[in-house]
């Protein structure tokens, strides 16, 4: 994942102790030098160690405008690109004004004002890396959120749907091979799952998504549907499924006003699928019908899941036509 590599980034306390640090080395084995040349490499070396740690921290950061519009809006709801390109711009400029401060001060080291003007130098060189602290900061955190961003790689991945209960955790579990992993996700506690299967030969991705598709969407505030939406970027199918029994304990009408809100708000093909036909209490007529305790039907809407997403990508760019989504017949 794109921000899994990201180093810690440091404040300017500790930047600029760990430089000055360092730039006591030469003083330290400075036998037979001269104080002017001692003193201006304690200022080059403090300086390349500030300038290198400052700009290493600009260029770990992607290139925002390649990332993935997946990433893209995530990155923007979580902590902000614009205010992510100022700090990152601000510590790039503290880098490169490090840089030159230390040439200039070099310059005006003479044999009688060495140790004064190198501490002049000194004085003007914390000052700018102060200045960008609230910056280092403000990065550091952005890395702490960003990193724990899932991980969802770019196979055809089908979103599982429906109010809480319902069985996407059992389907999950019945259709992918290894166990799933948990990746947390913005507004979200509960975490999302993401496994896998393969079908001939090729490999699908299956995201359960706790907390997010399993209420309905007018109920969230403007920042936990940008969220939401998100998942479009990465989905090519929304699996919904339905308990038209209610065991869940939420009404059928309540289960389907949230299948209509999902196909308007997501824009990609979404499978409607009653589960629990096992039940005796299951009742209505549904063109897809599984359970997932017994195992009955899973293996035909997930034919026909990868047929919905095959016809998808051969089509690529368009939007799916309300006929290939798998619209349910409740009477
Ligand atoms: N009888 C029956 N129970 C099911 C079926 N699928 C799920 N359940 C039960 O419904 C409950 C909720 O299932 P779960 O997968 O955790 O739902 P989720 O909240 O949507 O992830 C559990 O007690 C399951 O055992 C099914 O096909 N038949
Ligand atoms: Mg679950």
């Amino acid at each position: 994942m794109i921000y899994e590599r990201l180093r810690t980034v440091p404040t300017a306390d500790e930047l600029l102790d760990q430089a000055f640090r360092r730039a006591l080395r030469p003083a330290m084995s400075g036998k037979g030098r001269g104080t002017v040349s001692i003193q201006r490499s304690m200022v080059q070396i403090a300086s390349d160690v500030l300038s290198v740690r400052l700009l290493k921290t600009v260029h770990d950061f992607p290139n925002f405008d390649e990332l993935s519009p997946f990433y893209y809006e995530l990155t923007e709801i979580i902590v902000g690109i614009e205010r992510l390109k100022m700090s990152l711009a601000s510590v790039q400029w503290a880098g490169n004004k490090v840089h030159s401060i230390a040439r200039d001060y070099q310059r005006k080291m003479k044999q009688e004002n060495s140790v004064h003007i190198r501490k002049q130098a000194y004085a003007r060189i914390a000052s700018i890396v102060q200045e960008v602290d609230e910056n280092l900061r403000f990065l550091n955190d952005a890395r702490g959120k960003l990193r724990k961003l899932p991980e969802i790689s770019g196979v055809p991945t089908i979103i599982v749907a429906g109010y809480p209960n319902v069985g996407k955790s059992s389907f999950v579990r019945r259709v992918t091979d290894a166990k799933p992993e948990i990746a947390t996700y913005p507004f979200t506690t509960k975490g999302i799952y993401i496994g896998h299967f393969s079908r001939d030969k090729m490999r699908y991705q299956v995201v359960d998504t706790p907390g997010l598709l399993d209420r309905p969407l007018d109920s969230r505030n403007a920042i936990e549907l940008q969220a939401i939406t998100a998942l479009k970027h990465v989905g090519d199918l929304v699996l919904l499924l339905i308990d038209p029994a209610e065991h869940c304990g939420y009404p059928l009408t309540a289960q389907l006003s949230l299948l209509h809100e999902i196909k308007q708000t997501l824009a990609i093909p979404v499978l409607a699928v009653a589960n629990k036909c096992d039940l005796a209490d299951f009742h209505g007529d549904w063109e897809y019908k599984i359970s997932t305790e017994t195992g009955y039907g899973v293996d035909e809407v997930v034919q026909r899941a990868i047929e919905i997403i095959d016809s998808g990508s051969s089509q690529e760019g368009e939007h799916a036509s309300e006929d290939v989504q798998g619209e349910s017949h409740y009477q």
